[in-house]
């Protein structure tokens, strides 16, 4: 029998429980089993966790920022050298393959913190002079103060370090929650912050509930800036709370993204990256190119091609090493991608492959669904314009390039887009019309930490990634000093 884990918050540099003494089940996805308790935190812990945080700010707003970036680093490699560990317990929290948490998840958390602790020595201020008035004039960039992140279950110590990280190497102090069903690897990183030096109180975790711990750290009249990833919903649901408090926002939410392949592309490649475009982290990916559409005169070509490496896919347990795609993250999400399914065929979609629930064996309780493909006849049913962040993609032909760029806009949505061509005006075209934050051509989830990431339309509000996330994470201010004669 497996022992059951209790995880802590931590505050203060202190594990500790949730005052209310009350748990939440913590599920191991590729089994269905409960097999941690997370604490269910309420708005008293969160106001714990904001005077720590705000106790810590005056020292680490004015610490070096040598000291600041070193730390920074000193985390980015302990989370490495725990690579194993923290690979092996996303795989058992979220339910992907062990092998991507491996190769990309972990990873990319130590290289948040390596790329603002490095980044964050680079930050600059302007100066501006008027000549003729005699004023000088140059811009403060200062740490707000307390700052709220909060996070999803997709891409779990991914998308929380890509918050705090910036948040704290521009002088912040944090109170954080990460999605209640996904809370392991933000655990782990409490004890790796204290190791690394991490003065107390500069970084607080607060797991529990979004309506109840989540909606305290955006309701904190204090915590003056909040960084959010997830639902559309929540994320409306969070601009309004926090308008009448006039709080800093950034919003990434969902996406609905198209792909949109042209005849003239390089086949085999657009072939073996749409299947990971579709696929990756089982669709759960709010960059995934879940709609897409392809030129008629190799729609069927396609069409054929497609179905039969999807087919190729094995679905398994995380941790088996050929398994690629994993288990759902919860059954309450897996019915709801179930349900789309349900809807495809009354919106009179044809499955060209998949739709069903898999058995796993020795897993068989686990979230497991066949990555699913469907043609559509239409652009507007709901399986093509809903998020259904699962894995699930729409397929359906189009005539011209015009068309095509009608379709891909013709969405609530506007995270990013995928562009398969190798002509170049074209691209060029395209890439201006498209609306979406970010275009790839050519490629998929090809990310320069540098470059600005964040959608348009109801994919979001504001943009994260390089200097856009210190200047998120921190209030500009202006002083203009009057002098005399020349200079
Ligand atoms: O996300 P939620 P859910 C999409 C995807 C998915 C849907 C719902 O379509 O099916 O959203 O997923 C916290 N105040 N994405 O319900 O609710 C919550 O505890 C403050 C896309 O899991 O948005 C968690 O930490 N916080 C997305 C975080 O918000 C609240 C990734 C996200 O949860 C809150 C995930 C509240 N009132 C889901 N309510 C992407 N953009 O990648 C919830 N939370």
């Amino acid at each position: 029998m497996q022992s059951m884990h209790y995880l802590k918050n931590y505050i203060n540099g202190v594990n500790c429980d949730a005052l209310s003494g009350k748990w939440i089940d913590n599920y191991n996805p590729s089994d269905g089993s409960v097999y941690a308790q997370i604490p269910d935190s309420s708005k008293q812990d969160v106001d714990k966790a904001y005077s720590a945080a705000q106790a810590a700010f005056p020292a680490w707003s004015t610490t070096t920022i040598d000291t600041r970036s070193k730390i920074m680093l000193r985390i980015a490699d302990l989370i490495l050298e725990n690579l194993e560990g923290l690979a092996k317990a996303e795989a058992k929290d979220n339910g992907k393959p062990l092998s991507l948490a491996t190769a990309v998840d972990i990873p990319r958390a130590s290289a948040n913190f390596r790329f603002f602790g490095n980044g964050i020595t680079q930050f600059a201020s302007k100066a501006h002079q008027s000549v003729g008035l005699n004023t000088m004039n140059y811009t403060l960039k200062q740490p707000i103060g307390v700052v709220g992140c909060i996070s999803p279950w997709n891409l779990p110590l991914y998308l929380f370090t890509w918050k705090i990280a910036p948040a704290l190497a521009a002088g912040n102090c944090v109170v954080a929650k990460p999605s209640e069903v996904t809370p392991m690897t933000a655990y782990l990183l409490g004890d790796i912050c204290t190791q690394a030096g991490l003065p107390a109180g500069v970084l607080n975790i607060v797991h529990g509930t979004g309506p109840t711990a989540g909606q305290a750290i955006v309701e904190h009249p204090n915590i003056k800036a909040i960084s959010f990833t997830g639902g559309t919903q929540t994320g409306a649901h969070i601009a309004r709370v926090a308008a009448p408090l006039f709080k800093k926002l950034s919003l990434e939410l969902g996406g609905k993204n198209p792909n949109l392949i042209f005849a003239d592309c390089d086949y085999q490649k657009m072939l073996s990256v749409t299947l990971k475009s579709s696929f990756a982290n089982q669709g759960q990916i709010c960059l995934c190119g879940s709609r897409i559409y392809v030129e008629e005169t190799i729609f069927e070509q396609f069409k054929k091609d497609f179905v039969a490496k999807v087919a190729s896919l094995k679905v398994g347990n995380p941790f088996d090493a050929d398994t690629k795609i994993g288990a759902l993250v919860s059954k309450s999400h897996m019915e709801k991608v179930q349900g789309y399914i349900e809807i495809a065929k009354q919106e009179n979609g044809t499955i060209l492959y998949g739709g069903k629930p898999v058995e796993v064996t020795g897993s068989e309780q686990g979230y497991y669904l066949q990555p699913t493909v469907i043609e559509i006849q239409e652009n507007q049913c709901r399986i093509n314009q809903e998020e259904i962040f699962g894995p699930v993609v729409t397929l359906m032909p189009f005539k011209t390039e015009a068309e095509a760029l009608k379709l891909a806009n013709d969405v609530k949505y506007g995270l990013s887009a995928t562009i398969w061509t190798s002509n170049i005006d074209r691209t060029m075209r395209l890439s201006k019309d498209i609306q979406a934050g970010i275009v790839w051509v050519n490629t998929w989830l090809n990310r320069d930490l540098r470059t600005p990431f964040g959608g348009v339309k109801q994919s979001g509000v504001g943009r994260e990634g390089g200097f856009e996330a210190l200047n998120f994470f921190t209030e500009a201010k202006n002083v203009c000093i009057s002098y005399q004669g020349n200079i």
